[in-house]
């Protein structure tokens, strides 16, 4: 009878130890414990938020809930007020968002407290950068859960709906409002009619979760699409397609949310084509979607090839601007001057356009973070920008204050994040990528969380598993937070500082291979290419030293910062070591706080951040008995992956230059594996 009862309970554990494919992401939690809801409406979204509290509710066993829509003026946009039975709030989403922080309370332990919570932005927004055969710039999770290759693009299907439904559900949980549906690199056929359709099957599917449509254009469609001769932004035949077109598309698609635009910036077209500005370009659409309350996302990822320094241009060609843009235009700039690396200081503009609408546009795909490989939790990187002072406005001027109301009156309060989702069944290609959508929800609805918050309430969702490890007893409860939830959330915090120093510490840039933007390049500079997608030029590193000068000597791009920002950057005694590279060139010898020579240190900084992710594969494998075995198993795969491809960077870095600064690596420190060839000539897969 003993064997039996420990056989089934084997099997059950069994059971549920391998049904874990990442699929239900942090939303896991089923429950049979009973809840009435209250509400005295009816309609998509409060069904839904009926529906959720039923399937999940870990409260009081019989409790009731009141969802009520009121009118309060304490309540902002899609916030709530709530307490452990009551849920009230201004809009429909606004209920559904106070549903998922209710459940997000039970589910991780917290006791709900009475309070009311408005979002820090308004507009809560996923770019993807899918296109319409499928594919996805930069995506790392499989191809697109919107768009497909070949004759059944358009095709809508019940397995797509059910998808888009699973995914508006995530999103809706974190307080996303938004999805741009296609990639910035816009292609025309998009505003066509076809895709038109589809897009208002999509949003059909995402609109009762309280999410809009939005889509990315490419600047030349009047004429590319529409036949005309140009596509000047000036032209009144231009004005006039532009007009008819969005007509359109709210004939099909009533709440369509707005337009996102890359123009003049890496190839593509925009108002500059035709002589005009950027405020030219976006005002015009921005004035043939205002009558529909639709909004224009303007992109500041501008660089010219023959600038002298890539970061400072994006502040010179908007600064100037300040002021020009319409109401419903809103400035999109990604967080750091130079390209989502793993670590850049905030990009200039943040609190120098006072008279602009200006957004964040974080990178949730890791495309310079190891992609689907590597462990990185990007909340630390986030917290890092949002919390950055910019003096902009006095002290207290912080990035997050800057953009989202607390300083300038802006109508817009917006932040986007180009999404890391895919068709793969983990949606993220990484289980520990799906923290990272999770923690830019959670930032865009309130922009104050700390990386430990954010990372505590993922592990808790996504890993905590009651059934099979009995915690009915406090005692295995204890013993999971002290074995798991611990090290687990250490090594996400960790993570993101580790992979700079494998990558690129002390200042360092983009100094990667090729296109592909993974493994290590700080050789990389075929003949021909533009120098500013060289690594070379990001680096400049000489016999003499290395960095690069952007003080008042230099680029002078410091001079974008406010005071005391530049001349605390400026000056190499000032200026924080974390940045050191990327203001100063310095030599080789240079002594470094710790007493270091700078070429040491750099190879300190390499070594620390290889042993670091050896350090996490130890902490995985310690922490299997608290783990699923496919989740375990998989995850334990891709470390092992990541400390290859750390031990590539260490070694191709050092080696690298070590050619010029002509010095022996410390020691203590150990040795390259690899040599320089081998890794140039490209003999290693894992690069
Ligand atoms: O980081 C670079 C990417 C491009 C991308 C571009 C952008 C969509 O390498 O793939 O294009 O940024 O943000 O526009």
């Amino acid at each position: 009878m003993i064997k039996l009862t420990s056989v089934i309970l084997l099997i059950c554990t069994s059971i549920s130890l391998f049904a874990e494919n990442g699929s239900k992401l942090w939303l896991r939690y089923e429950s049979t414990t009973a809840v009435n809801v209250v509400c005295d409406r009816t309609s998509p979204t409060l069904a839904i938020a009926r529906s959720e509290l039923e399937k999940a509710w870990d409260g009081e066993a019989g409790a009731t809930v009141v969802l009520t829509v009121v009118k309060d003026s304490a309540i902002i946009g899609d916030g709530f007020r709530i307490s452990k039975n009551s849920i009230q709030a201004n809009t429909e989403p606004g209920i559904l968002y106070g549903v998922f922080e209710l459940l997000r309370c039970q589910q991780t332990d917290q006791v709900t407290q009475e309070k009311i919570s408005n979002p820090a932005y308004n507009y809560r927004i996923l770019n993807h950068w899918d296109n319409p055969d499928g594919s996805i710039e930069r995506g790392y999770a499989g191809g697109s859960i919107f768009w497909r290759r070949g004759q059944d693009s358009l095709v809508v299907t019940e397995n797509d709906k059910l998808r888009w439904k699973e995914y508006a559900r995530a999103n809706a949980s974190i307080g996303i409002n938004g999805a741009v549906l296609n990639n910035v690199n816009a292609s025309p056929s998009m505003l066509t009619k076809d895709y038109l359709e589809k897009a208002k099957a999509i949003a059909e599917v995402l609109r009762p979760y309280g999410i809009k449509i939005y889509l990315s254009i490419k600047f030349s469609s009047p004429s590319m699409l529409g036949g005309l001769s140009s596509s000047d932004p000036l032209d009144p035949e231009v004005i006039q397609w532009w007009q008819t077109k969005v007509n359109e598309i709210y004939s099909i698609i009533p709440d369509f949310g707005g337009f996102l635009v890359k123009a003049n910036s890496e190839g593509q077209p925009g108002p500059q084509n035709y002589g005009r500005t950027h405020a030219d370009g976006a005002n015009m659409l921005a004035d043939a979607l205002k009558p529909f309350g639709g909004i224009v996302m303007w992109r500041a990822f501008v660089y010219a090839p023959d600038s002298d320094d890539r970061a400072g241009q994006a502040y010179n060609e908007f600064m100037p601007l300040d002021g020009q843009f319409r109401e419903n235009v809103i400035i999109q700039v990604k967080n750091g001057p130079v390209d989502f690396q793993p670590r850049e200081p905030f990009s200039p503009l943040f609190g120098a356009m006072k008279k602009t609408s200006v957004m964040p546009e974080l990178q949730i795909t890791m495309e310079y973070l190891g992609q689907e490989v590597h462990l990185v939790f990007l909340a630390s990187m986030w917290e890092e920008f949002l919390n950055s002072e910019t003096y902009q406005e006095g002290s207290g001027s912080t990035v997050a204050r800057c953009t989202d109301g607390s300083i300038f009156p802006q109508k817009y309060t917006a932040i986007a994040g180009v999404s890391n989702i895919g068709l793969d069944t983990n949606w993220c290609g990484h289980h520990f990528a799906q923290a990272n959508w999770y923690a830019f929800g959670r930032l865009a609805w309130n922009n104050k969380l700390t990386s430990d918050q954010l990372g505590e309430e993922w592990i808790k969702q996504t890993f905590y598993m009651p059934a099979s490890n009995n915690s009915a007893s406090s005692e295995s409860s204890t013993e999971w937070t002290e074995n798991f939830l611990i090290p687990i959330k250490e090594m996400m915090l960790q993570s993101r500082e580790a992979a700079v120093n494998y990558m690129m510490p002390l200042g360092l840039h983009h100094i990667f291979a090729g296109y592909d933007h993974y493994g290590p390049g700080p050789w990389y500079a075929p003949k021909g290419l533009r120098a500013d997608w060289t690594p070379p030029y990001y680096h400049q590193a000489d016999t003499n030293g290395i960095g690069f000068d952007r003080t008042l000597k230099g680029s002078n791009a410091v001079s974008q910062y406010h005071e005391p920002l530049r001349s605390q950057f400026n000056d190499v005694n000032t200026c924080p070591e974390i940045y050191l590279l990327w203001f100063h060139h310095l030599p080789w010898d240079y002594k470094m706080k710790s007493g270091r020579t700078l070429w040491d240190e750099l190879c300190y900084h390499y070594e620390a951040g290889f042993q670091k992710v050896h350090e996490f594969r130890k902490i995985w494998d310690a922490a299997k008995p608290f783990l699923d075995s496919d989740r375990f198993a998989e995850v334990q795969k891709k470390l092992n992956e990541q400390y290859l491809n750390a031990q590539l960077w260490k070694d191709g870095c050092l080696l690298y230059f070590q050619q010029f600064s002509r010095r022996a690596i410390p020691k203590d420190i150990e040795p390259p594996v690899h040599n320089l060839e081998g890794i140039v000539s490209g003999d290693h897969p894992e690069i």
